[in-house]
Parts: C-alpha cells; sequence; structure tokens
C-alpha cells in the first residue's frame, strides 16, 4: 500500500492519508477518488466513533478551547470527510469554532493536519483561527463569539 501511495506522489497526484486518532495507519480499509484526490482511510471505525458536542454558547476561540478542554477535550479537530459531514450535520449553517488555528495550521489537540477542507480562496485574511461554514473551512478573527464544536472522549 505504502508503494501505491508513492507511486501516486511521483505522478504528481495529491494524496490524503487520513489516520486514526492515534496518528497511525495500520490497516487500509477505503479508497476513495473525490475531487481528483486520492484519499486512503484507514481504522475507519476509529475515525468515525470519534464523537463531538455542539456548543450554542458564543464565546471567542480562545473561551471555546477553554469551556472545550475543561467540559470535554477539547475544541473538535476534523481529520476527514466523515467528521467534517458529522460537524456540518449539528451546526445549521452557522459558523462554527473548530479547534484549527496557526500558525501555521494546527489542531488545538495536536491531531495531524494530513485533512483539509477550506473554502475556495481560503484561507483569505490575516486571522489565526478556524469555522466551519456550510460545510468549509474558513479562517475567521478570533476575537469573534460564536457557537463551537468540542471534541468528546480520548484523543
Ligand atoms: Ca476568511
Amino acid at each position: 500500500f505504502e508503494t501505491e501511495v508513492s507511486q501516486l506522489r511521483e505522478l504528481g497526484i495529491p494524496v490524503l492519508w487520513h489516520v486514526n486518532q492515534n496518528g497511525k495507519c495500520s490497516n487500509v480499509q477505503i479508497f476513495l477518488h473525490v475531487n481528483n484526490i486520492f484519499q486512503f482511510c484507514c481504522n475507519i471505525e476509529t475515525v468515525t466513533s470519534s464523537s463531538f458536542i455542539y456548543v450554542n454558547e458564543s464565546k471567542t476561540w480562545s473561551e471555546a478551547q477553554s469551556y472545550c478542554r475543561e467540559h470535554y477535550t477539547d475544541l473538535a479537530s476534523v481529520r476527514n470527510q466523515a467528521e467534517n459531514d458529522q460537524i456540518e450535520n449539528m451546526n445549521q449553517n452557522r459558523s462554527v469554532w473548530i479547534g484549527l488555528y496557526r500558525d501555521s495550521w494546527k489542531w488545538s489537540d495536536g491531531s495531524p493536519t494530513s485533512f483539509t477542507y477550506w473554502n475556495n480562496n481560503e484561507p483569505n485574511g490575516d486571522y489565526a483561527c478556524a469555522v466551519i461554514h456550510n460545510g468549509r473551512w474558513e479562517d475567521y478573527d478570533c476575537d469573534t463569539t460564536l457557537y463551537f464544536v468540542c471534541e468528546i472522549g480520548e484523543l
């Protein structure tokens, strides 16, 4: 499998490597070809079993991070399309904070950033925090108060 990935990369084909919550990819279970990007998922049960909680209280990104760390695990990390869809289905077309911040862009809980889902022309500001809006990511002023999504359970 690693050979296939390196062959694709040598051909200049972008490859997203979805890893499980431990940052390890042991057995490949799904192969997708979406938007001309080859996407590999592994340990899919682990990936999709991570759960999120939607918090409908307006807070700045830092306040939201503190809240999530105090009550749950951390602000949400989005590791793959399934998790992105899960959050999008919760947030009713609002912009909501996720755990992504820079510099450079990284997850609040230290997860790898192999999966990204920026909206067209984003990130486009000097902003250091990220929201999900209509299923896509956008950079956003960290001091804005927004609803947010926390991650539940172990990292
Ligand atoms: Ca932006």
